[in-house]
């Protein structure tokens, strides 16, 4: 076969699961066409007829699938910086939340924004995250707080997947805050969640899934389960913010409901990690928010690994508790601040991001038959991901097949 492109002498890091930790493989090569992986594996197995346009050499490089960022805001209008001022004079989180700040200041500057500005805003923002390695990556709502918000969101994060060369994945969180409207009423506002909002967004198709902010500062378990229980007869999958700041038991909801993910997690019980694993929710760690609003309570991690609870790593990139736009420094701050070891905090920013956001039928390894997303690095061991930080490790960027032709 004629490939398009072959990439070779890399140090591969498949992700494969039937391999060990993160499946490397020495001297492989990794073959493309139309956009598709054909071969990748090593250089001795490759199938004899198998040849390539063109020749790239990787010297030796670490190869890595594209990087997977699958919990991001990254669609909002304003900066929190002035409550940053507040924080650092020693206001916490909740506090300015409770006092009108938090979301429902971005969800002012949201509402105010029209889709240019809001895109151009976030392509900023995108373009950072394009630059450390990213392939693919999520985008919520929530800031809009009704359908026309929403929907504006929603239709700029579509926007944003059609202006780059990356993957968006969409995902409806109108259930993030109470808005002003609603009179503090949160039943209210929930019933025209699940009325009017859910099934206008399933029907535009604007929406891949459905997310929740269960929280005391948000919404409880019951006003959840009717927004899950809306998204499941509409067929939409589901994924929650769960147990970020107290114990809600978020994630057994989420498991209950059998939801793509749960995340955050810093105060899951036992009984939540065990309901995860036997659901095959992944848990999706955020270190950047627990770094940012300086929580102290470290999630689960060997209650994880003993349920076999699936992990996954991501930059929750949002202008509140999360203002962060690097999964490679969420490499770092996963081994860092919670001990995860090189080889989860790689699977977590890959494999495992995409389990999150159930695409791994399409990304998140390197295997023939999945989108040739690479991310090429000027390192030539795994453990140099994570090690180091402050540094853009990455030597190229492959979306499709396409991008920098050299090494
Ligand atoms: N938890 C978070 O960390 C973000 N949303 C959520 O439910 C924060 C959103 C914000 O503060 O703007
Ligand atoms: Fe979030």
């Amino acid at each position: 076969m004629l490939a398009d492109r072959i990439w070779h002498d890399a140090q591969m890091a498949t992700m494969r699961a039937d391999l060990e930790g993160v499946g490397l493989i020495d001297r492989a090569m990794i073959a493309s066409k139309d956009g598709r992986i054909v071969y990748a594996g090593a250089k001795s197995d490759a199938p004899s007829g198998l040849d390539g346009k063109e020749w790239i050499g990787c010297h030796g490089a670490l190869v890595t699938p594209g990087l997977i960022d699958c919990h991001t805001h990254l669609v909002y209008g304003g900066d929190r910086s002035h409550e940053f001022k507040m924080r650092l004079a020693g206001a916490s989180y909740e506090e300015i939340a409770k006092s009108g700040g938090g979301i429902l200041s971005t969800m002012r500057a949201t509402r105010v924004s029209d889709d240019d500005e809001l895109a151009y805003d976030a392509l900023k923002r995108l373009d950072a995250l394009i630059a450390d390695g990213v392939t693919t990556l999520e985008i919520k709502s929530g800031y809009g707080l009704d359908l026309e918000n929403e929907t504006k969101q929603l239709r700029v994060a579509r926007r944003l997947g059609n202006e780059r060369q990356v993957d968006v994945v969409t995902t409806f969180l109108a259930a993030h805050a109470l808005p002003p409207e609603a009179g503090g009423d949160k039943d209210r506002y929930i019933e025209l969640v699940c009325r009017e909002m859910l099934p206008q967004i399933a029907r535009s198709g604007i929406a891949d899934a459905v997310d929740a902010f269960c929280e005391g500062i948000a919404f409880s378990v019951e006003q959840t389960a009717r927004v899950f229980e809306t998204a499941r007869i509409l067929g939409l999958p589901v994924k929650l913010h769960a147990d970020q700041l107290s114990n809600l038991e978020g994630a057994a909801l989420a498991a209950r409901f059998g939801a793509l993910s749960a995340d955050h997690l810093e105060y899951t019980s036992e009984e939540g990690a065990a309901a995860m694993g036997r659901a095959g929710t992944v848990a999706v760690l955020l270190p950047g928010a627990f770094y940012f609003i300086r929580e102290t309570k470290v999630p689960p991690v060997d209650l994880f690994r003993k349920h076999r609870v699936p992990i996954a790593l991501a930059t929750d990139c949002n202008p509140g508790s999360s203002p962060l736009h690097s999964v490679q420094l969420v490499m770092n701050m996963g081994a860092t601040l919670f001990r995860l070891t090189v080889e989860e905090c790689l699977l977590g920013v890959t494999r495992e991001a995409a389990r999150a956001l159930g695409r791994l039928d399409r990304v998140g390894t390197l295997e023939a038959g999945k989108h040739c997303n690479l991310a090429i690095w000027k390192v030539g061991s795994p453990a140099e991901l994570p090690y180091r930080f402050g540094i853009n490790q990455l030597s190229a960027r492959i979306y499709r097949g396409t991008g920098e032709l050299t090494c």
